[in-house]
């Protein structure tokens, strides 16, 4: 099993040297989404990695302290900016790599590629390319397992720009009607393509919408990874118990552009710095290393592996292989080779 995955808790460690060991964890994961997607970044200017790809830099301590706040039978399901959200859930980076490839090895196959991140075995339901596509398909995950009694909350993902569609406002009032075990996570990074929040919608406060469905409601700051695992452990715990389903708000920031194709002018530079000032990877290694719980020597360390993570993911996706032609139609309904 993956490391990552295997350190899945909802405990707050108890001992020192188990919350440094926690700590380093949350970081180590921040960096390993961090060093794959810059890597990405690379490839896809080289023409390896194709169609579209949205970058997560700057709002890895959602993923990161929410995944780590969960347990193996929830359920996840995410936006097409979820590359993070698959990595620290569990689905092995080789895996993710060769996906974005198109290669055959790919967690879906090699069809999916960026956007559709999919796997069954860590109940990652998505990578979904269309706005707000995610948010019904999690509440029926929810609702399957409150008909079925089975244990687990169903976490969604989305941005804020989700919360303008209908699909977010006619899940939410199910959602609250029905007391699903489902809990919203919006990743309020403030822009929607080029759309500033308050350029969109009348009400700003995220919160209040969803408080208007009869919905438990907290806001966290995003950028602090510890801030985030408190908020989700919490939010978990009330959907866990029954007591209905629950919004959290993440503030984050995305540092670069919207997707490759986006000359990203529609943002101040000065705004962009200043939130880079925050930014979770390093305002966490700071924090860690004035309070003792990180040398520079484990930090160097931690990075390395990444690095070397990435490094193997790349090699295992270069050599997988193509989908042989013949298979194309495998899956298509209505062919003789799909279904
Ligand atoms: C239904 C639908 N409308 C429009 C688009 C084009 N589109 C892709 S991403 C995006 C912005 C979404 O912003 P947000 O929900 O805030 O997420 P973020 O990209 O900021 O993470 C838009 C409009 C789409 N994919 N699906
Ligand atoms: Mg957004």
């Amino acid at each position: 099993m993956n490391p990552a995955a295997a350190a899945l808790t909802t405990a707050w460690p108890a001992s020192a040297a188990r919350e440094r060991a926690f700590c380093q964890a949350l970081l180590a994961d921040m960096l390993r989404i961090r060093r794959l997607e810059e890597k990405s970044a690379e490839l896809y200017g080289a023409g390896q990695i194709r169609g579209f790809l949205h970058l997560y830099v700057g709002e890895e301590a959602v993923a990161v302290g929410a995944m780590h706040a969960l347990a193996p039978e929830d359920n996840i399901v995410a936006t097409y900016r979820e590359h993070g959200h698959a990595l620290v859930r569990g689905v092995p980076m080789n895996a993710i790599m060769a996906e974005m490839f198109g290669k055959l090895a790919g967690c879906s196959h090699g069809r999916g590629g960026s956007m559709h991140l999919f796997d069954r075995a860590t109940r990652f339901y998505g990578g979904n390319a269309i706005v707000g596509g995610g948010i019904a398909l999690a509440a029926g995950l929810a609702l399957g397992d409150k008909l079925l009694r089975r244990a687990g909350v169903t976490v969604c993902f989305f941005g804020e720009g989700a919360m303008a569609e209908g699909v977010f406002h006619e899940t939410a009032n199910l959602a609250a009607l029905w007391q699903l075990p489902l809990l919203f996570i919006c990743e309020n990074n403030f822009y929607a393509m080029g759309t500033a929040l308050a350029r969109s919608e009348s009400q700003t406060d995220l919160c209040a919408k969803a408080a208007s469905y009869n919905i438990a409601t907290n806001r966290a700051n995003g950028m602090d990874v510890l801030a985030v695992h408190a908020a989700v452990a919490a939010a978990a715990a009330h959907v866990r118990s029954g007591a209905g389903p629950y919004f959290l708000e993440c503030q984050t920031y995305r540092f670069r552009a919207h997707s490759m194709f986006d000359p990203d002018l529609y943002r101040d530079p000065a705004e962009v710095a200043a939130w880079k000032e925050h930014g979770p990877l390093h305002a966490f290694t700071a924090r860690l290393k004035a309070e003792h719980k990180l040398t520079e020597e484990e930090f160097l360390a931690l990075d390395a592996s990444a690095q070397r993570e990435v490094d193997a993911a790349v090699a295992f996706a270069e050599a997988a292989a193509w989908e042989p032609v013949e298979d194309l139609a495998k899956d298509l309904l209505g062919t003789e080779a799909g279904a």
